[in-house]
């Protein structure tokens, strides 16, 4: 067995006793209690399920497997250039361990061991228009995996509870592996007219992905490590995140979970606003007919985006009440590596304008720049403007986070996910009788 599928089994199984000991024993304990504008209001804030990987503070922001990202970029095995390497996040969410520079370099081999796309893929892939959206192909793409899934394959075989979550491993594996290949040949078909680029086997998987976009710069691909390690995971809330465990739970297989989960992606106010914040900034260039604009020009943009009754997109979040950490890790990022981006600068300018004019509205409950803000400027950089698929690059690190809490969940014997709704008139009764 390989040494990270050996490392989870064995701190699965005790935790899987214990959290079932525990429960039994403790199973009237009060984790929450629900109010009417949490019921009306998104659920925002409601403690509602279990989710390994990773933890979110409003404040401090994400912690993986309890390292901030500030941590994380000195603990996890990096490149040549000091960013941290995705393979390591995926280890740690999976182990609660940081692993050696071997046994990141082991994971590396055994994802590009994997990597094989079936041709079907492709023939799929390319029945469908070059303008659909790069999100829409890659459902589309992990859907036309989805025969492959050894979960599905097994579970119709009679496989015992005790084994799904080694099914699952093995496909999450699979799709991790082959995961940059698809999205990179999506990314080629749609803007670069099919010119498809091989892998590098003798590359990590960042790097690996970086080039089979179109590009072997060092400094993209340490960008491209950054980024595939801090927007993995961001606890189990989030919609993407929630919508691959809800489905995972009627063991639809990582296949089919993960590509609902990236339709959830690939609405505007979730992973889609890192196209809108691009095409956003653009749209402002344009109107005021300057790549400088100043913070007044900026501020009257912002108002004018207000006033149509439109949100700002890159800012605000549902959790979170300061600067997202991983919009400060990708400003530092952007201050080590770039020295002359006119977007860059704008960026950080509507940084400066942004937060005060939401905060005046009364009503935003975090003012402060996500995720999203920043990645778009940094892929433009590097000669990647074509916004349209940024979302793309978002599901691919994505998919780390959410298929290492569906092994967890397996693992954890983690049942169909079924809340309970009501109804307005409930509501209404309800208040009368109170
Ligand atoms: N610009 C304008 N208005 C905003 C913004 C914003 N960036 N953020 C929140 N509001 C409004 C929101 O629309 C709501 O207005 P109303 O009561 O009229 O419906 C009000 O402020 C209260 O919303 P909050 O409770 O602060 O935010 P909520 O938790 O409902 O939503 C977001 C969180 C992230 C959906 C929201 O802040 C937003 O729409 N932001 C812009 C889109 C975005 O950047 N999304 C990416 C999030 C990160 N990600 O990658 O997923
Ligand atoms: C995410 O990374 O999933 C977003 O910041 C949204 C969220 O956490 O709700």
């Amino acid at each position: 067995m390989e040494a990270l599928k050996q490392k989870f089994a064995e701190k699965a199984l005790s935790l899987y006793q214990e959290l079932r000991s525990t429960t039994k024993a403790n199973g009237s304990l009060k984790v929450d209690e629900v109010t009417l504008s949490q019921v009306v209001g998104g659920a925002r804030g409601i403690k509602m399920m279990l989710w390994e990987t990773s933890q979110l503070d409003p404040n401090k922001g994400i912690r993986f497997r309890g390292y901030s990202i500030p941590e994380i970029k000195e603990a996890l095995p990096s490149g040549p250039q000091g960013e941290p390497k995705p393979e390591g996040l995926f280890w740690l969410m999976l182990t609660g361990e940081i692993p050696t520079a071997e046994e990141v370099d082991a994971l590396t081999a055994e994802w590009h061991r994997r990597a094989d796309v079936p041709e079907a893929v492709f023939t799929t892939l390319d029945s469908l228009p070059t303008d659909a959206h790069p999100m829409t192909q890659l459902t589309i793409g992990v859907m036309a995996m989805q025969s492959d899934s050894i979960f599905s394959r097994r579970y119709a075989e009679g496989m015992p509870k005790t084994e799904y979550w080694d099914a699952v491993y093995e496909d999450s594996m699979n799709l991790i592996a082959r995961l940059p290949r698809v999205a990179a040949y999506i990314y080629r078909r749609t803007f670069k007219g099919g010119d498809h680029i091989a892998p590098d086997t003798s590359l990590d998987y960042s790097a690996n992905y970086a080039h089979m976009l179109g590009s072997d710069d060092e400094d993209f691909r340490s960008l491209m490590r950054l980024y595939l390690t801090i927007h993995a995971d961001h606890e189990g809330g989030n919609a993407s995140a929630h919508t691959v465990h809800l489905v995972g739970s009627t063991l639809s297989d990582p296949y089919l979970a993960f590509s609902a989960g990236m339709n959830a992606l690939a609405g505007p106010l979730h992973g889609l606003a890192n196209q809108e914040v691009i095409k956003w900034i653009f749209e402002m260039i344009d109107n005021l007919g300057t790549k400088t604009p100043t913070k007044e020009q900026i501020a009257d943009y912002v108002q004018q985006t207000l006033d149509e009754g439109k949100v700002i997109p890159g800012y605000g979040h549902a959790v979170l009440r300061e600067p997202d950490p991983r919009f400060t890790a990708q400003r530092r990022f952007a201050e080590q590596y770039i020295h002359d981006s006119d977007l860059i600068s704008t960026v950080w300018k509507i940084f400066d304008v942004v937060p005060p004019i939401l905060q005046s509205l009364g009503k935003v409950k975090n003012p402060w720049p996500n995720v999203d803000a920043h990645s778009g400027a940094l892929l433009v950089h590097y000669g990647f403007s074509e916004f349209s698929y940024y979302t793309v690059l978002f599901g691919v690190s994505r998919a780390l986070g959410v298929l290492a809490a569906g092994i967890w969940s397996r693992a954890l014997g983690m049942p169909l996910e079924r809340p309970k709704s009501v109804t307005s008139e409930w509501v209404m009764n309800q208040v009368k009788n109170n």
